[in-house]
């Protein structure tokens, strides 16, 4: 399966040379892009010295933008699996292997997920009760027991790359708004394990009071995600 992996990235000049160099051990054949989001550590230079192919943003757009154009990138290069991985070192490529063997398995979609993997890292109390609950709004709209719809952790078949490359992807923050629009849209998700581990960032886009702006933003998603047209989604 030719695998593109996808790795928005915001200020993490730091950390890219060792997440990059476990990737490639791991994954020689996987080609990664890094979508650079208007970094201000030289993230981008950092990615393209690594060889990486490297997307800039002139500006800073957020998470699910930068997101949105790896996929596009990926979509247009013809690869059949796109990975999205963070650049802070909390994945482990190990964990790609079994999501791109779900896509070759006919999953369009396949999430790694914390809960499947024990002793992975969970965050505070307070991610652990929000992941609870869009875990549970999900559950509750999809009927599917996917059990970690914050995870960053996906592998997209053509099919998903394709719905999330269009203008009905959630581009704000792409969580479990993203899976209910692929759920509705008619597509195949699965979760497979993924051993999360703590952030090598003392900083993190869920810092200070944004979680509570994050939670209203993602049940206003949810609804929007959970009430449009599911024929409008399948065209
Ligand atoms: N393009 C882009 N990427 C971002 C932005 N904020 C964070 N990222 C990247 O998205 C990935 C996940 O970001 P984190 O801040 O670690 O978010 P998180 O993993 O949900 O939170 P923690 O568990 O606290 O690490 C990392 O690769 C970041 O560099 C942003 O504004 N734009
Ligand atoms: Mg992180």
């Amino acid at each position: 399966m030719r695998t593109l992996i996808v790795i928005p990235c915001r200020d993490e000049a730091r950390n890219l040379p060792d997440v990059v160099g476990e990737l490639r051990s791991v994954r020689p054949e996987d080609d990664i892009a890094v979508v650079d989001d208007a970094s201000r550590d030289g993230s981008a230079e950092v990615a393209a010295r690594l060889g990486c192919d490297v997307v800039r943003l002139p500006l800073h757009l957020g998470y699910g933008a930068a997101v949105q154009a790896g996929i596009k990138l990926g979509q247009r290069g013809g690869y059949d699996v796109v990975v999205t991985f963070d650049g802070d070192g909390q994945h482990d490529p190990a964990d790609v292997a079994p999501l791109v063997a779900a896509v070759a398995g006919g999953a369009d979609l396949a999430l790694g997920s914390r809960f499947q993997a024990p002793g992975a890292y969970q965050g505070g109390p307070l991610r652990i009760a929000g992941r609870r609950l869009f875990a549970a709004l999900c559950g509750a709209l999809t009927g599917l027991a996917l059990d970690d719809p914050t995870s960053g952790l996906k592998a997209l078949g053509p099919r998903a790359q394709a719905l999330f490359a269009s203008s009905r992807f959630p581009d704000r923050f792409p969580d479990a708004d993203a899976l209910v629009v692929a759920h509705r849209a008619g597509l195949l998700l699965t979760q497979r394990p993924a051993r999360m581990r703590a952030s090598r960032n003392v900083h993190s886009m869920h810092d200070g009071l944004r979680p509570f702006a994050y939670a209203a933003n993602m049940v206003l998603s949810l609804l929007v995600a959970a009430l449009g047209r599911a024929r409008d989604l399948r065209e």
